[in-house]
């Protein structure tokens, strides 16, 4: 079995189910070495809590990769989530353009900043700007429409159009990303799912549309896909493993409405990793 060393960049939200706290078990279920740099640490997520506190690591990021580059160390994949800000989307710009990536190094982008048609707290068109750059330097991006359409400049909608949806993604390929993965797509009321454009084909995994909508569900799916890359299944492979285990923890959390902050993934690791044998 293939065992990759990745590196996740993303916040510690130390209560909430998001970022780094569901980043870590999953690479680790998916049987990969998986270290991490911490962009920031919050107290809990920013969606739906109120006076969460807020620790920017960015001096310690330089700190942190000087002494990986001291130590030889490098990586197989690199994949990053939310960022605390446009500065250390620069950081993590200059990060890949350093002995830490190697030729083959594998760049996955999830631009986490916002959902159901809206920007996360905190973040501004600066942010989305500067994440362009990011784009760039992707080989696969993981965005949900939201964000897909605040990257390109498009309207956002519930229902979408399979047209609207396609050519967004050509645009996102435009951008430089050679693979575009969007979460969050619904053609019709009552489905939901994936849309992959990887420049040769296109795919949509459509799945029920399930009645609560439940945070960190982005974080889920983008380091399920990114797992199942690292073991060697292919890309559409890796959305549909990925949707699965997505849809089934929202399932498994659904009923219990004073979860509201998360999903409860925990308990559904062994059959991720059942899924990827
Ligand atoms: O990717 C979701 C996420 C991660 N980290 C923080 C967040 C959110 C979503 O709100 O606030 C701090």
């Amino acid at each position: 079995m293939d065992y990759k060393r990745v590196l996740t960049v993303q916040d510690i939200s130390c209560v909430g189910q998001c970022s780094l706290t569901v980043a870590l078990p999953i690479l680790s279920a998916s049987g990969n070495e998986t270290c991490i740099l911490p962009s920031a640490v919050l107290s809990t997520h920013t969606g739906g809590f109120n006076g969460w506190t807020f620790r920017d690591l960015s001096d310690d990021f330089l700190k942190i990769k000087n002494h990986w580059i001291s130590e030889k160390i490098d990586f197989d994949a690199v994949y990053t989530g939310y960022l605390g800000s446009a500065k250390q989307i620069d950081l993590v710009l200059d990060l890949l353009n350093s002995p830490l990536k190697k030729s083959d190094t594998l760049i996955v982008v999830d631009p986490a900043m916002g959902d159901y048609g809206k920007l996360y707290a905190g973040f501004d068109l600066g942010y989305v700007e500067k994440m362009k750059n990011l784009i760039f330097a992707a080989d696969i991006i993981l965005p949900n429409f939201t964000e897909a359409c605040l990257l390109t400049g498009n309207s956002y909608k519930e229902i979408h159009d399979i047209e609207d949806v396609s050519k967004i993604s050509e645009q996102l390929i435009s951008f430089g990303a050679k693979t575009v993965v969007i979460t969050g797509i619904s053609y019709q009321k009552g489905t939901i799912g994936v849309f992959v454009n990887d420049k040769n084909k296109e795919f949509y995994f459509p799945h029920q549309e399930l009645k609560r909508k439940c945070s960190g569900t982005g974080d889920i799916f983008a380091s399920a896909f990114v797992g199942a890359v690292l073991r060697g299944k292919d890309i559409f492979k890796a959305a549909s493993i990925a949707e699965n285990f997505t849809f089934n923890v929202i399932k498994n959390t659904v009923e219990n409405p004073a979860h509201w902050y998360g999903v409860k993934f925990e308990p559904l690791l062994g059959e991720y990793i059942e899924a990827l044998k």
